[in-house]
């Protein structure tokens, strides 16, 4: 197949109609039901559904009915979509959104990625009841990126997300413009997911202790989705939105794809490979070479290798366009390695309920970390793994894993703000949290953190004590529970 890197033709996107993500003002982008829905004949399925953009506004969590495509049925949404809305925003922007609850318990939205002040970080102690509004004003001051919001009330985030609760939150800037990667209908949000779905079409939930495994894929709210697919390099950005599932992606005919990016955005450089390893909340941005002799000539399935799904088909257009890709350059923006932690710390991800022996209590603050240090942290897997571990506050970058697979992959490149710990595994990474205050270090596999593996620390302003005695070298301690 043709190689993106070192196709450099100049001839920049045609103008596009019909762009997935163009302003769609909130109004609805449901697809129609399969059978020459426009995937050309013989076509089984739904076309793929794309969720409205959203800026500011109205976010309204409550049960409503849904199109899963081809079919109704009911789950809780924000306003009324599954996913939700996709909010878009870029650096220096601040995003406000009200968040009405219409739910029948508290609820909290948590904007995963975001490094944003506490208060409006969605944090467990934020949950507001029913029939209550919070007013999320969220600056953004970050590169591009795809992030993700979804409930965090504490005890009640499994149930909430695997109801429906989740959408995608796009970060755009200048340095990404400038790297002119598809647009419009090329570049396809693909939020991931798993889900129970009853005979009359509403999302069940049922998780356990060791997590929720639904019966059925759902890509942007679609079952059986596929997509009409042009003679064009798409761009496909990726969340894996499931409670527990970890998905392992390739196409069915093994073809490259190229690693653009990750969950803090582009990486320093593209990468090739055929298969990726997604843990819950990790997302990743995807080339995909659909022109030429790569063109589908029958639908291509995008496959879970561990479940065996077909996730989503590219099924080939009686008359597919050809649109031209200048290709990347050969470096992509720079991700600055942090570099000599001035302190360690250690968190032991124990059983299904807690971090370091300790279960999580909202009152409680862990430990003090100084902002503006980078920290070396390391993760232990102790027990019932997988755990995805997610941290609030900050992106970091990982450094080294041992034992278990022992390595760290090319989707673990980047900034990162979640990672999967298998059994048997330390990985280090590094840290630095820029803005003060309150945040949070829990499992994502949804049902582990409910339960209580998660705990609150504290960013501090300037440097600790320890800092201003002069003692800057590496200590190893467990973070110490401060009452
Ligand atoms: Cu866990």
């Amino acid at each position: 197949m043709g190689t993106l890197m070192i196709n450099r033709r100049t001839v920049l996107h045609a103008g596009l109609v019909g762009g997935l993500l163009a302003a769609a003002g909130g109004t609805p982008a449901l697809g129609k039901p399969g059978g020459g829905g426009g995937g050309g004949a013989g076509t089984t399925g739904n076309l793929l559904q794309t969720p409205p953009v959203l800026t500011d506004g109205t976010l309204r969590a409550a049960r409503t009915s849904i199109n899963l495509g081809g079919r109704t049925g009911s789950a809780l949404t924000y306003n009324g979509f599954l996913p939700g809305p996709t909010i878009v925003a870029r650096p220096g922007e601040t995003r406000t959104l009200t968040v009405t609850n219409a739910l029948d318990e508290p609820t909290t939205v948590h904007w995963h990625g975001l490094v944003v002040p506490t208060a409006v970080d969605g944090q467990p102690h934020e949950a507001f009841g029913p029939g209550a509004s919070f007013t999320y004003a969220l600056p953004v001051q970050q590169r591009a990126s795809l992030n993700f919001y979804h409930p965090h009330p504490h005890a009640r985030t499994a149930a909430q997300v695997a109801l429906g609760l989740q959408g995608a939150f796009i970060i755009r800037d200048a340095e990404e413009d400038r790297l002119n990667l598809p647009a419009g209908a090329y570049e396809v949000p693909l939020v991931l997911r798993d889900a129970n779905v009853d005979k009359a079409g509403a999302l069940t939930y049922n998780g356990r202790a060791s997590g929720f495994l639904g019966s059925v894929p759902l890509v942007n709210g679609t079952l059986d989705p596929y997509l009409p697919v042009d003679k064009a390099v798409y761009r496909l950005r990726v969340v894996n939105a499931a409670n527990s599932r970890v998905f392992r992606i390739a196409f069915a005919d093994g073809r490259d794809m190229t690693l653009i990016g990750t969950d803090g955005g582009l990486l320093g450089s593209a990468v090739r490979l055929n298969e990726i390893t997604l843990g819950n909340a990790e997302r990743m941005d995807l080339l995909v070479d659909l022109r030429g002799s790569d063109y589908p000539t029958q639908p291509l399935s995008l496959l879970d290798l561990d479940s065996g799904w077909t996730l989503l088909r590219l099924t080939p257009k009686p008359q597919p366009v050809s649109v031209a890709f200048a290709g990347l350059p050969s470096t992509l923006p720079a991700v600055t390695p942090l570099s000599s932690p001035v302190r360690s710390r250690t968190f032991s991800f124990d059983g299904m309920t807690a971090i370091n022996g300790v279960r999580y209590d909202m009152r409680t603050i862990a430990f003090q970390v100084p902002r503006g240090q980078v920290e070396r942290w390391t993760f232990v897997a102790n027990g019932n793994p997988p755990h995805p571990v997610h941290i609030h506050g900050a992106s970091f970058q990982l450094v080294e894993r041992r034992g278990g697979r022992g390595r760290l992959y090319a989707w673990e490149g980047g900034w990162k703000d979640s990672f999967l710990l298998l059994d048997k595994e330390s990985v280090d990474i590094l840290i630095r949290f820029d803005i003060p205050g309150r945040y949070l270090i829990h499992c994502h596999k949804l049902e582990h953190e409910d339960a209580g593996m998660m705990l609150n620390f504290e960013v501090t302003e300037g440097v600790s004590s320890t800092m201003a005695s002069g003692v800057t070298g590496a200590q190893d301690q467990h973070a110490s529970h401060h009452g």
